[in-house]
């Protein structure tokens, strides 16, 4: 297969970057033929960006998309051609070969691309003057293909219409670091699908763009199934577990490997922040086990560990309202309402009256923004335990089981997980009287 990138979702949190590099990491030893990257298809926020680089490790590159592009069907060639040699030297390239375009170098710069086309105008031209061909020309005096270039990064689709517009047989290849190949018509008959792993995740709105030209090779998750239609039998290890990387862990039990210490932590961090420490109740046994395998491992204190990660997740003043919010947003359809629900983490709700109403009139606007009848954040005190709710006006505000602490602002003792404890009274609350 070649080259295979293990992707998480859009919005990247801490799961879905760690579980990527677990378990590229594990496929890799499973696998050494082919080479696994794993990726990202978002951009890191500044406190987990500053978890990752404690971890010591590569954080996963920034893929933008997996269209297929011109640079995943150039050609290189092995034959070396100067723009100042005889055309006879091109005569002993096709001896062996016959390749329908060739690069041509002056000094060890690329000059330009020489086709087939090239050739036979220049002997057509010859033999209709003197039924003979009486002097042999420089490389450079027949190519007639100059100028025309095409982007490494050209969407395939585009580059095939490019090419067949231009009526050429072949041209030249640039990426950001000058020539970088050639391509011609027979590149582009048929598709070069990248080969993709899904972790944290199976939907593919929610997945790295261009997932539909893709060829999905795997799915490691413990979400709702939605997932895409596949042409090929895959592998998929989905479980209601706490976090994708308890399951990232238990691929390595299940095929007799260990993770080195350093992907131990990095699934350790990925696996207490999607649990919350191990105390949201999404938290199960199997991630209550793996937790404390990981952090014997890599010879951490569970407890420690987890809350100097946490105390380094910025507080909500210090963020700007909207993105904290959208950071953590998800949409639901309940008894014809559009709802939107985020959640954000801090280490204390005491600050609170400092941002509530930043955050109130960030919230109305991301509900005007994306047409929802009501929205809400639940700020999720994650070391005590203790979750605050802010809502947007809504006649659903007064059926909510919370006290109310100050207008649409709602106490949540004990309250950690906006699927299993939240959701559930959202949808009670806007069901029939
Ligand atoms: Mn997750």
């Amino acid at each position: 297969m070649g080259t295979i990138y293990i992707t998480g979702h859009k919005n990247p949190d801490l799961d879905s970057v760690c579980s990527a590099y677990g378990y590229a990491k594990l496929m890799t030893l499973q696998d050494p033929d082919n080479t696994y990257i794993p990726v990202r298809c978002g951009h890191l926020s500044d406190s987990i960006r500053s978890i990752l680089e404690q971890l010591d490790i590569d954080i996963p590159i920034y893929l933008r998309d997996v269209y297929p592009k011109v640079g995943d069907v150039m050609l290189q060639s092995e034959h070396r051609i100067n723009a100042a040699d005889p055309l006879t030297s091109v005569a002993a390239v096709y001896g062996e070969d016959t390749p329908s375009a060739i690069p041509v170098y002056e000094d060890d710069e690329f000059y330009g691309l020489l086709t087939v086309d090239d050739i036979t105008n220049w002997t057509m031209r010859e033999l209709s003057r003197d039924n003979k061909i009486t002097t042999i020309p420089k490389v450079r005096e027949i190519m007639t293909n100059h100028g025309d270039a095409i982007d490494a990064d050209e969407l395939f689709d585009e580059a095939k219409k490019m090419l067949q517009n231009s009526g050429k047989r072949g041209l030249p290849v640039y990426d950001e670091k000058g020539y970088a190949g050639y391509v011609t018509r027979r590149c582009f008959l048929n598709i070069p699908r990248k080969n993709v792993i899904l972790v944290d995740h199976n939907e593919s709105r929610q997945s790295i763009r261009g997932i539909e030209t893709a060829n999905i090779v795997g799915i490691i998750d413990h979400h709702r199934l939605d997932a895409i239609k596949t042409e090929q039998p895959i592998f998929i290890c989905a479980e209601p577990l706490g976090s994708t990387c308890t399951i990232v862990y238990q691929q390595y039990i299940r095929n007799n490997r260990t993770p080195d210490p350093a992907t131990a932590k990095v699934l350790l961090t990925g696996l207490i922040s999607d649990t919350l420490i191990l105390k949201s109740p999404t938290t199960t046994g199997d991630d209550v086990v793996a937790a404390h395998v990981l952090a014997s491992m890599c010879k951490v204190n569970l407890e420690e560990y987890g809350l100097s990660m946490f105390s380094r997740v910025e507080g909500l003043k210090e963020r700007d309202p909207e993105t904290a919010i959208l950071s953590d947003f998800k949409t639901y359809t309940e008894n014809g309402l559009r709802i939107g629900i985020g959640q954000c983490e801090v280490t204390t709700l005491k600050d609170i009256a400092d941002y509530k109403n930043d955050y109130a009139a960030a919230l109305e606007k991301v509900r005007v923004a994306q047409g929802l009848n009501w929205a809400v954040l639940m700020v999720t005190d994650v070391i005590h335990e203790h979750s605050a709710l802010l809502c947007t006006e809504h006649r659903s505000n007064r059926r909510l089981p919370y006290e109310a602490v100050d207008k649409n602002v709602y106490d949540m003792p004990h309250v950690m997980s906006r699927k299993k404890q939240l959701l559930p009274e959202i949808i009670h609350a806007v069901g029939d009287v």
